[in-house]
């Protein structure tokens, strides 16, 4: 319902009011309350300061470091990639790359290394400040991966921040290198298949807000969720870069599923469907160095394509494996910057480049200017401290568990959330068994999120394989799971087992064809008028797709804009943890408009639990109301 106020009354508006007008019509001037930027951002801070930031809680706000911004920079970024594919195109990009004797570094530093690393929290002020500085310190890089993945949602749902926006500005910081993002295919940013229309209209928003590569790939590597994004990336003229997940071990011959004509037949398949440039996605790390040789030696005989590789590091042996890819002619990798690298995140590009020392396909990039943009991480990463793992070394386990990156913390922090935080050994051996019971299955976003709900559902009943086999009818599973034996996120390699899927559906048929033919197509129209009357503004595209994608997190999003703001102007260590009494910060609201807020008291919590936070903005006194909730 719209709030009817004078503004819009038809007499205000033809001018004909007078003072008896307001006399005879007081509820007209009842304004919804609107409070300025200044306001808004005082109630934001004084919220966090009493009630503390999901994940943070109230620890003591750590104090702030200086962060080392490279200022030192040429004056002009020399063209690179993006040159490349604006003049070439796609398969003038994907020739040029083969013929680069190099070996191509992509820097993942904006996307993985922070998703592995950081539960995704990096802020976009924190991206932003080093993009200038990587496009012109490291013009040699092929891509940065900055967008998709968990970045999406949790740019909206943890940061209140808008992902677009991250993106726009992003491109603008660097106009010489490729931007890429990760693309779940047909789950698009998201945990579940969405209507095909959906898809193409996100490629397409996306491509024009800034993304140049889209890696694709299907968490149980189902082509035809993966044909569905390509067929969106091929007319907007940027890169479709098909990925194959990598899983299990080239030489395990219990495991005969996944081995080399598994995935030659499937890059072959893949150049087949017009993409450019193929991937090799090893979301966990367990593509061993002589598997990455053998690996990449059958996919370039087999297919004609460039072959970008992605690992983590898990195992510690991520340098070793590249090192193996390279001598195989691997074209590009994905490294992150030093001191965001390593354990969950992707290897080290500046180890890498030393380590390729005196190899004929040395990278280009200057490994010094590389550990510049790491000092800037390093400094940054103290501010993230709360969303660190407790992962400290290498874990060569993960050749047995196969979870992904980031998934590891992730489903620990679940398994301490149902109270089993000291069975964690148990969920993770358990999480392989799931894995053989469902089939022997590809996990990544969201396959793996099934297989990790599966796991904590048997450790916390006490169930055996056999016990979900012969009582399976009176478990209640848990949705993801049920949804996925049905097929809803499609099917992989051989389909599911008949018997475990006949247990887990209970009787219900699964589905025989790729969910989306059955999904009808999202009514954008119908949508943006829905928003039109519920937010009382126009909407844009990206908020469509933001709400298409995730409609309760969107509209969470724009109420917490509503109430606090852009908070994304604020520094890092405030927004996560407020202010201490006494300390002053200044903040940037526009270009030029500056805040000068200094937090002066707090009071004891009254009858109803309200505190009275007591600031000065830019010197004048300012009280707001909070409630305490804890
Ligand atoms: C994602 O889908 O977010 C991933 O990083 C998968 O590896
Ligand atoms: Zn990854």
């Amino acid at each position: 319902p719209f709030l009817i106020n004078v503004m819009k009354h038809p007499n205000f508006i033809n001018g004909d009011y007078n003072t008896s007008f307001i006399d005879e019509t007081p509820e007209l001037f009842v304004f919804p309350k609107r409070k300025d930027r200044g306001t808004k951002l005082l109630n934001y801070i004084g919220d966090v300061t009493v009630n503390g930031f999901p994940g943070v809680g109230l620890k003591d706000k750590p104090i702030s470091r200086s962060v080392r911004i490279p200022h030192d920079l040429p004056a002009e970024a020399k063209p690179g990639t993006k040159q490349i594919l604006t003049e070439l195109g796609p398969d003038g990009l994907a020739d040029w790359i083969k013929r680069q004797p190099e070996l191509l570094l992509t820097d993942t530093t904006m996307r993985d290394a922070h998703q592995s690393l950081l539960a995704t929290r990096m802020r976009t002020q924190d991206i932003l400040n080093i993009a200038e500085p990587t496009s012109k310190l490291m013009p040699e890089l092929f891509s940065v991966e900055a967008w998709g993945g968990a970045t999406f949602d949790v740019a909206y749902r943890f940061l209140s921040e808008d992902p677009w926006v991250r993106l726009m500005k992003l491109r603008e910081k660097m106009p010489n290198v490729l931007i890429q993002m990760l693309l779940r295919g047909a789950n698009a940013v998201g945990y579940k298949n969405y209507a095909d229309n959906v898809i193409e209209k996100f490629v397409h928003e996306a491509a024009y807000a800034g993304v140049d590569v889209f890696r694709i790939f299907d968490s149980l590597n189902n082509l035809e969720s993966i044909q569905l994004a390509i067929d969106a990336t091929l007319p907007t003229g940027k890169v479709a870069e098909a990925a194959i997940c990598y899983t299990g071990d080239l030489y395990d011959g219990n495991r005969p599923k996944y081995h080399l004509p598994y995935y030659v037949d499937l890059a072959k398949k893949l150049e087949a469907s017009g993409a450019h440039i193929l991937a090799i996605k090893d979301m966990a790390g367990l593509l061993k160095p002589e598997s990455a040789y053998a690996l990449v030696s059958a996919l370039k005989d087999a297919v004609d394509l460039p072959i970008h590789l992605h690992t983590h590091d898990a195992s510690g042996n991520g340098i070793f494996t590249y090192a193996r890819a390279t001598d195989a002619g691997v074209d590009i990798v994905d490294v992150a910057a030093s001191s965001m690298s390593g354990m969950t995140s992707q290897p080290s590009g500046g180890s890498l480049v030393y380590a390729l020392n005196r190899h004929e396909r040395q990278p280009k990039i200057d490994p010094k200017q590389y550990e510049v943009i790491s000092d800037y991480w390093q400094d940054v990463r103290h501010n993230y401290e709360p969303f660190e793992s407790d992962m400290r070394a290498p874990h060569p386990s993960v050749y047995e568990h196969e979870m992904p990156g980031g998934q590891y913390s992730n489903l620990q922090q679940q398994a301490k959330a149902v109270g089993l935080g000291d069975r964690w050994g148990e969920v993770k051996a358990m999480y392989a068994r799931v894995n053989m019971l469902f089939g022997d299955i590809v996990k990544v976003t969201p396959s793996s999120k099934v297989v990790g709900d599966m796991a904590l559902f048997m450790v916390q009943h006490n169930l055996t394989e056999e016990d979900v086999m012969t009582r399976g009818h009176q478990l209640d599973f848990p949705d993801s799971v049920v949804e996925m034996m049905r097929g809803e996120l499609g099917t992989p390699p051989g389909g599911f087992p008949k018997d475990v899927q006949q247990v887990i559906l209970k009787g219900d048929e699964p589905l025989n064809v790729r969910p989306g033919k059955l999904i009808k197509p999202y009514d954008f129209e119908s949508s943006r008028q829905e928003l039109f009357e519920k937010f009382e503004r126009p909407v844009t595209d990206f908020e469509l797709l933001a709400h298409a994608l995730y409609p309760k997190v969107y509209e969470d999003y724009v109420k917490h804009t509503t109430t606090y703001g852009d908070v994304s102007v604020l520094d890092t260590l405030t927004f996560f943890y407020g202010l201490n009494v006494g300390e002053t910060i200044q903040v940037e609201i526009e270009t030029g408009k500056t805040l000068i807020i200094k937090l002066v008291q707090v009071s004891a919590p009254n009858e109803d639990g309200i505190r009275l936070v007591s600031y000065e903005m830019n010197g004048v006194p300012r009280e707001i109301e909070i409630k305490d909730v804890n």
